[in-house]
């Protein structure tokens, strides 16, 4: 069987539009494993109910899942196109993360990755037995990224690639090759702290943790119901994700710009959108503009419900008349209890007179509740 060296590896992936790569051996990832079950125990998984011990125990063992792997390829694409400023046209917008912006990374990552796999068949000359992967619950991207030297972990704890920053999102092939595995590379923040500076949330309580419950990431995307009151005014005019201990590192900042179709966005609303797009769009509107792409993760109504938000925080007269009538008609509850909150954030004391007729029309149970503690919040 013809040998496949890592230069040929490497430029198969190139071809296959995966410009980051590194090997490592199928060894469990035991360090990692104690890591995440002292993570999950201490309650820093918040709401993600499928990351449980037991899934991180098998997922931090590649044979678990693939009894013949041999090697592990992690792959990556880098999706740093520039700076993007919003358009200064009037509009209320918010702000959804890059890695978002255009199509689905889960399946452009797929794509390429099954395109590797059958060059490296061609190369080696028989059927390899693979599995593709990439941000499921089955596998730790960033640790086998770590191992394998296609990355460093960052204090934010991303895993920075030479060249790309964390700008770069990761997947990875099991593969019944035997690579020669590479080396993790020997680079660290040295003393920079900046991100965990300038996390607006403070989610990032001491280098490389994360507590997901308060990162603005997890309460746009992950998290299904209401998002914690005492944290809505740090969300700003963020939508979906957050990109701000990225935006602040200097490994980061120095990403070179690259030109990828895939992650281009398809309109300005797939970048920055309108903020009464997303509070008043029906399912059609929603799926044209959003379909294909990862946004689709936050739904509809997490769309009008991040949306109410940063409306409340944009300190801005325009977004009252778009938050009234999310109160009064939205027909998503949970969108119109958030609106309840943005009036008052926006309005201060002003907003009573509409909290209080709709808190004697209001059906829901839930956005009654809403309204309540915005009515109390403003008396206390
Ligand atoms: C759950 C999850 C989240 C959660 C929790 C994130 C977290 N940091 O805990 C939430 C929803 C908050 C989230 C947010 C984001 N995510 Co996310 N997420 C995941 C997911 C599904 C699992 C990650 C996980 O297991 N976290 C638990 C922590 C404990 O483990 P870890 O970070 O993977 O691994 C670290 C530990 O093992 C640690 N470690 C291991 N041993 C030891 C020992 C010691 C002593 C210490 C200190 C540390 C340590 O080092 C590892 C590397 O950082 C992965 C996909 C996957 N299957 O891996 C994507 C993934 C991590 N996310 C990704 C992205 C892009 C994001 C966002 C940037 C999206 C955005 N713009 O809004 C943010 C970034 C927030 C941040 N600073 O981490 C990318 C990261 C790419 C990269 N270059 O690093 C991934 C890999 C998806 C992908 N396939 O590309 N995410
Ligand atoms: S993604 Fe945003 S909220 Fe989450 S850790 Fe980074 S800066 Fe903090
Ligand atoms: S901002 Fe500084 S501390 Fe944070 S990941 Fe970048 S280099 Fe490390």
């Amino acid at each position: 069987m013809p040998d496949l060296s890592r230069h040929d590896l490497a430029a198969l992936a190139r071809d296959a539009g995966l410009t980051v790569t590194g090997v490592t051996t199928p060894e469990p990832f035991d360090g990692d494993r104690e890591y995440i079950a002292d993570h999950i125990q201490r309650g820093h998984t918040g709401g993600m109910d499928w990351f449980t011990t037991q899934r991180a125990a098998e997922s931090a063992d590649p044979r678990t899942l693939h009894t013949t792997v041999q090697s592990i390829v992690s792959v990556g694409v880098p999706f740093w196109a520039g700076r993007h400023e919003p358009p200064d046209d009037g509009v209320l917008r918010g702000r959804i993360a890059r890695y978002a912006w255009g199509r689905d990374y889960h399946r452009v990552l797929r794509r390429r990755m099954e395109r590797l796999v059958e060059s490296i068949e061609t190369a080696v000359g028989r059927p390899v037995e693979a599995r593709t992967l990439a941000d499921t619950a089955r596998a730790f991207d960033r640790a086998i990224a770590r191992r394998s030297g296609a990355g460093w972990t960052g204090k934010n704890s991303m895993v920075i690639v030479p060249g790309h920053g964390s700008w770069v999102m990761l997947g990875e092939l099991y593969l019944d090759i035997d690579l020669v595995p590479d080396l993790p590379l020997n680079r660290n923040c040295g003393r920079c702290a900046i991100c965990i500076d300038r996390c607006p949330t403070g989610a990032i309580i001491e280098p490389y943790r994360i507590d997901a419950p308060r990162c603005i990431s997890y309460l746009t995307i992950e998290e299904r119901g209401p998002i914690d009151r005492a944290l809505r005014p740090l969300t700003g005019d963020w939508v979906f994700g957050c990109d701000v201990c990225q935006e602040v590192c200097p490994y980061t900042q120095a990403a070179q710009p690259v030109d990828d179709a895939d992650f281009a966005p398809a309109t300005v609303e797939n970048v920055f959108p309108s903020l009464e797009l997303l509070a008043t769009m029906d399912h059609d509107t929603y799926v044209a503009h959003f379909a294909g792409t990862a946004v689709t993760r936050a739904k509809r109504r997490g769309l009008a419900r991040n949306a109410a938000v940063a409306l409340g925080n944009s300190s801005n007269a325009r977004a009252e008349p778009i938050l009234v009538d999310m109160l009064a008609g939205h027909d998503e509850p949970l969108a119109r209890g958030h609106a309840a909150w943005g009036l008052a954030r926006l309005l201060g004391a002003n907003a009573c007179p509409v909290l209080e007729r709709h808190q004697r029309t209001e059906l829901d149970a839930y956005v009654r509740d809403e309204i309540h503690f915005a009515l109390a919040e403003m008396l206390a």
